[in-house]
């Protein structure tokens, strides 16, 4: 049967998985412990996430090119890249830049009270641009070319950081000169981590246009950024995003930005890649199963009480409704929602 093989969620190239450079080569730093596996190099990573199965990479200025490096070095560094690119097909659609890291940056980059940092901060993202451009992207990433992608984040590493929603971002891009070129890269995670439903956030950008990018991770409310494997925290939610990203038939890369469990060696940080994949094309079945499933889809046309038309405000004025009826209505929502949750544990 199609679904219990393993050929049917192979990953191909076709299907726009990406994953950032820092992801699966985040060492397994946190807080409290330092690292504990050497780091990838960038060619190593490409190398292999090809034989996985992925569409491409994405990265900040220092993960391909370390802090310090000389014009000569970095030079270096961006021929041997491309050349593994070329020989693999990998791509890389994404760029940004690491306005984080340094410590010239621990009172924030753009919104830093230093004159010099913000002039710094832009500088360094100029560069990073030209970078990604060089390297063919077409997002640019800002989380903080040609069509830039705000990512909002409610805090960490600041205590609060400004514009800290998706909902945020989108108001705020109409505030700009030019907001044709401006659109957003939602994450899971960092949605969840302001306490929001994340399909909601996703479900308003591709309304407005502006869902340039995602970020697919997964995350525990009111934790600091935990960037699981996408969908192992939440499957049912992992669904629905699934559901909305694929109903609308959206074109976009699909990116996780997301690291292994730091227990994991190298071995632990492949598993972690391949079942990311894996778990979206499971997730992606189970959605063509949910449109297709005539008992849901019949509690979904019941639910909406009849095609909906419209009407002049004179005639609304006017209209007459049964209220006793519409008071004391079930929706089913109970038993659609059990079917859903039968479906995605396998015995529906
Ligand atoms: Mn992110």
């Amino acid at each position: 049967m199609k679904r219990s093989g393993k050929v049917a969620y192979q990953p191909r190239p076709e299907h726009h998985f990406t994953f950032g450079l820092w992801t699966v080569g985040n060492p397994g730093r946190d807080p409290f412990g330092e690292p504990v596996r050497p780091a990838l190099s960038p060619v190593a990573i490409v190398r292999k996430l090809a034989e996985l199965g992925a569409y491409g990479v994405n990265l900040h200025d220092n993960d391909l090119v370390p802090a310090g490096s000389t014009a000569a070095e970095r030079d270096r560094i961006v021929r041997e890249f491309q050349q593994v690119l070329a020989a693999t097909g990998m791509k890389v659609p994404m760029a940004t830049t690491n306005l984080f890291s340094d410590p010239a940056f621990r009172d924030g980059a753009f919104t830093s009270r230093d004159a010099r940092v913000r002039a710094y901060a832009l500088q360094k993202t100029l560069a990073a641009i030209d970078l990604g451009v060089e390297l063919g992207a077409t997002t640019y990433v800002c989380w903080g070319g040609r069509r830039f992608a705000l990512e909002a984040k409610p805090n960490e590493p600041r205590g609060d950081i400004f514009l800290p929603t998706t909902g945020h971002m989108l108001a705020f891009i109409y505030t700009l000169d030019h907001p044709e070129m401006v659109g957003v890269n939602p994450e899971v995670a960092h949605e969840r981590m302001a306490g929001l439903d994340f399909s909601h956030a996703v479900a308003q950008a591709l309304e407005a246009g502006k869902l340039f990018h995602i970020d697919l991770n997964g995350q525990q409310v009111g934790r600091f950024d935990q960037d699981l494997r996408f969908g192992s925290d939440d499957p049912k939610g992992a669904f629905f995003l699934v559901k909305l990203l694929e109903d609308a038939k959206w074109p976009g890369m699909r990116h996780f930005d997301s690291h292994a469990y730091r227990t994991e060696d190298e071995a632990g940080v492949w598993d972690f890649a391949a079942g990311s994949m894996r778990t979206y094309l499971i997730l992606k079945e189970k959605v063509e199963r949910f449109n297709a499933d005539p008992v849901i889809q019949q509690l979904l046309a019941e639910v909406d009480g009849g095609k909906s038309a419209r009407v002049s405000f004179g005639e609304l004025r006017n209209m007459n409704f049964d209220l006793a009826a519409l008071r004391t209505r079930g929706y089913a929502y109970e038993r659609l929602d059990q079917l859903t949750m039968e479906l995605l544990l396998g015995v529906r």
